[in-house]
């Protein structure tokens, strides 16, 4: 009888334990989802700053799109930051930015802006297939503004939030009111969640989405137009309304690139003729939820090409966020154009590194057409990899043979002159520089004469 009951024992623990790993299983696939941008408030300016700054609130209708019951935790996870955007002159870039509104006081509601899902009546916080919607002016209570800084956005981990308040601008997404009426400019709007039970899970993948907006003259107010695009930051909108509302721009670019083992950036980029034999480079990296975070951009050159026209532009942060708005350096040298914080993570590790939901510009005029090659995107924090490879249009070089100066299929004495000039005056008629770059390394120098000489000599 004790043996039956043995075995029947047994027999039930294997049950329970297969139970309980499908329940760890299911358990870690909560996925959180900002399903709309419903309405936006329009706070004012705080009257007394110059420039002047307006700033604005995003509603939020948000998703559980999982089977699994999404904790929400008043003054807690999950948290949205909100951003906004401005598409003039063929290039987008973020011009604002809020503090991150985190939760409160959850209901439980069916709503076709969730994807897929069926609101369940069973759980707890936010339960299976549900949505949470809070008004923007909800979303503007100060007291449950925290900071960017006090979130880590792989990690998923929150800082106490401190519960002040301030003025009309303080904590809420500030931007610039001359960047707000740009003739001929398109605008969005986007929100980054961070959720605490997505912690290093793909499930973090989907938590930003944008929509277009109006700025009224005179009052400035938002007006949210057509509908929102789930899953996927404003960075997509470069392309998707490069050529005008709704009018996608082909040329444009737009691609993931996964930290191993860490978060997700977005990047874009677009070459634009200016003719004249001259091209505007046009790059854009967004972090998502890289806590490492962005500390350089370079893009590698030819040899004697040109470059004018270096450009970058980041949102500002405020309202006692501890990071700095300090400019990236940028540097051309021989073989790249480099942009860099201005201090390294161990001089100043609140440096103005990319950090989550923020997206920096960077851009330069060369005289040289683009071809397929490579970025390079550093990070910010100590740690292996220390930067990234991104495949993109850059300026071409030469297309020939190397140290073939007048493209004869043959290096000889004819090239000879073409060379020397390339290495004393950067230039030679009739000949690409760069093909003067013989030991394809950095620059025109000792080394090139070598690997000339070589070539020459049939060695
Ligand atoms: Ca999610
Ligand atoms: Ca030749
Ligand atoms: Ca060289």
């Amino acid at each position: 009888m004790h043996k039956m009951i043995s075995k029947r024992g047994a027999s039930g623990v294997g049950l329970c334990i297969a139970t309980l790993l499908a329940l760890c299983a299911a358990a870690s696939g909560q996925d959180v989802y900002y399903g709309d941008i419903p309405d936006t408030i329009n706070h004012g300016t705080a009257g007394t700053t110059n420039p002047t700054i307006r700033a604005y609130t995003l509603g939020t209708k948000t998703c559980n799109i999982s089977s699994n019951s999404l904790a929400w935790i008043n003054s807690g996870t999950p948290a949205v930051a909100f951003n906004m955007f401005r598409l003039a002159d063929g290039r987008l870039t973020q011009i604002g930015m809020s503090w991150a509104k985190h939760a409160c006081c959850v209901s439980n509601t069916s709503d076709s802006v969730c994807p897929g899902a069926t609101c369940s009546t069973s759980g707890f916080g936010l339960r299976p297939g549900c949505r949470d919607t809070y008004n923007a002016s909800w979303n503007a209570g100060q007291n449950r503004l925290g900071p960017r800084s006090g979130i880590n956005p792989y990690s998923a981990t929150f800082a106490a939030l401190a519960g002040n308040t301030g003025n009309a601008i303080f904590k809420r997404l500030q931007v610039l009111e001359s960047d707000l009426l740009t003739a001929g400019a398109l605008y969005f709007v986007d929100g980054v969640y961070v959720c605490t039970e997505e912690a290093a899970q793909p499930t973090q993948l989907n938590n930003a989405s944008y929509r277009r907006a109006t700025v009224a003259p005179t009052t400035f107010d938002l007006a949210l137009q057509g509908t929102i695009v789930g899953g996927i930051p404003a960075i997509r909108a470069w392309r998707d309304h490069g050529l005008g509302a709704n009018t996608p721009d082909t040329s444009v670019t737009v691609a993931t690139l996964d930290i191993p083992s860490e978060g997700r950036f977005w990047y874009a980029y677009k070459v634009t003729g200016l003719g004249g034999g001259q091209y505007r480079y046009d790059y854009a990296v967004y972090n998502l939820n890289s806590d490492r975070s962005g500390g350089s951009f370079s893009v590698a050159i030819p040899a004697a090409t040109t470059i004018s026209d270096v450009g970058f532009n980041a949102p500002f942060y405020h309202s006692g966020e501890p990071y700095s708005n300090a400019a990236w350096n940028a540097s051309v040298t021989g073989c790249a154009v480099t942009w860099s914080t201005p201090e390294t993570f161990t001089t100043n590790p609140n440096s103005s590194a990319l950090r989550w939901g923020t997206m920096y510009n960077f851009w330069f005029t060369a005289n040289r057409p683009p071809v397929g090659g490579t970025a390079t995107l550093g990070l910010f924090k100590p740690h292996t990899p220390q930067s990234m490879a991104i495949t993109m249009s850059v300026p071409g070089g030469c297309t020939g043979t190397r140290g073939d100066m007048n493209a004869s299929s043959a290096i000889d004495g004819d090239d000879l002159q073409s060379f020397v000039n390339c290495l004393v005056a950067g230039t030679a008629a009739g000949a690409d520089c760069d093909c003067a770059n013989v030991d394809n390394a950095c620059g025109l120098d000792a080394g090139d004469v070598n690997a000339f000489v070589l070539a020459l000599t049939g060695q």
